[in-house]
């Protein structure tokens, strides 16, 4: 993709912020589905507008299945870079329905062929910021974890912070971690900001650890990749059933799998933009005819960070849609 990323990154980040306009509304009405189909169609509508030839590798799971944005979709104005694209056009839908924070728009773009195609099994994950980068192992005991990321962020074990999502599958991690001593923040969806937050300064968020979805580990790499931390995640079955789908597939149980290798390029750009407020990013919020979104976009060649307020004249503005 080379130097074309400089010029569709920006609209890039108008997919991730026309879906989190689009899902706003629907913060606190308790409806996940209304939320997540207005963020897919949002996204979907202005994923044309993009010049790139694009091929979704995760998206909304399997054609028969997903009238947009799944796996094979092509979109983008079909000239320019050929890219895989990874989405998540609401990560986080209960968050929204509930009016909870840390709900994102993701959006991923990188080299065509370069992003593991994962389905939407679940991985296990371990993920940490820049300082702790190189010192972490999946297959290492919590303890062990926890001793050497406290000891190369200068802290005590006491004073580490670790996101678990709340999940009977974690009472024993949960468990573990209360034993040994650290500080756990609980959260009921959303370990895509909270893997983000641990490489980010002033978010109070060291590590995350714990079962998530397999996308959003993907999605958090490629995040990661661009911030310098680092992600080891292990795809994790539900069921037996599951675990054969996955080996047919050509996934071995197992194997570790590292941010470059769910993110086989530094040719990736990451954009997300907040929908409701979280640790990394403020939500949309409205003045007067206005929207403001805060969004995140960066790209892990150069490893610019961007944080991106913008001002949304919603008279001026159709939030595009594929629907009509
Ligand atoms: C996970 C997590 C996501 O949904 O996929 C979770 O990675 C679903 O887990 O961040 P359960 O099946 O246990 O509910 C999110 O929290 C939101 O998409
Ligand atoms: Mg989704
Ligand atoms: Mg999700």
């Amino acid at each position: 993709m080379q130097d074309r990323e400089r010029e569709v990154m920006l609209d890039f980040l108008r997919v991730t912020e026309t879906a989190a306009l689009r899902a706003a509304p629907w913060m606190g009405k308790g409806d996940k589905q209304a939320a997540d189909d207005a963020a897919v169609d949002g996204m979907r509508g202005m994923l044309d507008l993009v010049r790139v030839r694009g091929t979704v590798v995760i998206g909304e799971g399997e054609k028969d299945k997903a009238p947009m944005l799944y796996v094979g979709e092509e979109v983008g104005t079909g000239d320019g870079p050929e890219v895989d694209i990874a989405v998540d056009p609401l990560e986080g839908t209960r968050l929204v329905a509930n009016g909870l924070p840390n709900a994102l728009s993701v959006l991923v773009a990188a080299e065509r062929g370069s992003v593991l195609p994962v389905p939407s099994f679940y991985m296990q994950k371990i993920a940490v910021g820049p300082r702790a980068a190189g010192h972490i192992d999946i297959n290492a005991p919590v303890r062990e974890n926890l001793r050497v990321v406290a000891a190369v962020l200068g802290k005590r074990v006491a004073e580490l912070t670790v996101v678990i999502l709340d999940r009977p599958r974690h009472a024993r991690l949960i468990q573990e971690v209360r034993e040994l001593g650290a500080r756990i923040k609980l959260i009921s969806d959303g370990d895509v900001a909270a893997g983000i937050a641990t490489a980010l300064e002033d978010t109070g968020v060291d590590l995350l650890l714990g079962i998530g979805g397999a996308p959003e580990g993907v999605l958090t790499a490629a995040a990661l990749k661009c911030l310098g931390g680092e992600i080891q995640c292990k795809l994790w079955f539900a069921t037996p059933e599951e675990e054969s789908r996955a080996e047919a597939a050509g996934f071995q149980p197992g194997r570790v799998y590292t941010q470059d290798d769910l993110i086989r390029t530094d040719r990736v750009i990451f954009a997300a933009t907040g929908v409701t407020d979280g640790d990394l990013l403020k939500g949309v919020r409205y003045e007067g005819r206005t929207a403001r979104t805060h969004s995140l976009l960066m790209r892990a060649h150069t490893k610019t960070v961007r944080l991106i307020e913008t001002i949304h004249h919603l008279e001026h503005k159709t939030l595009r849609s594929r629907r009509r």
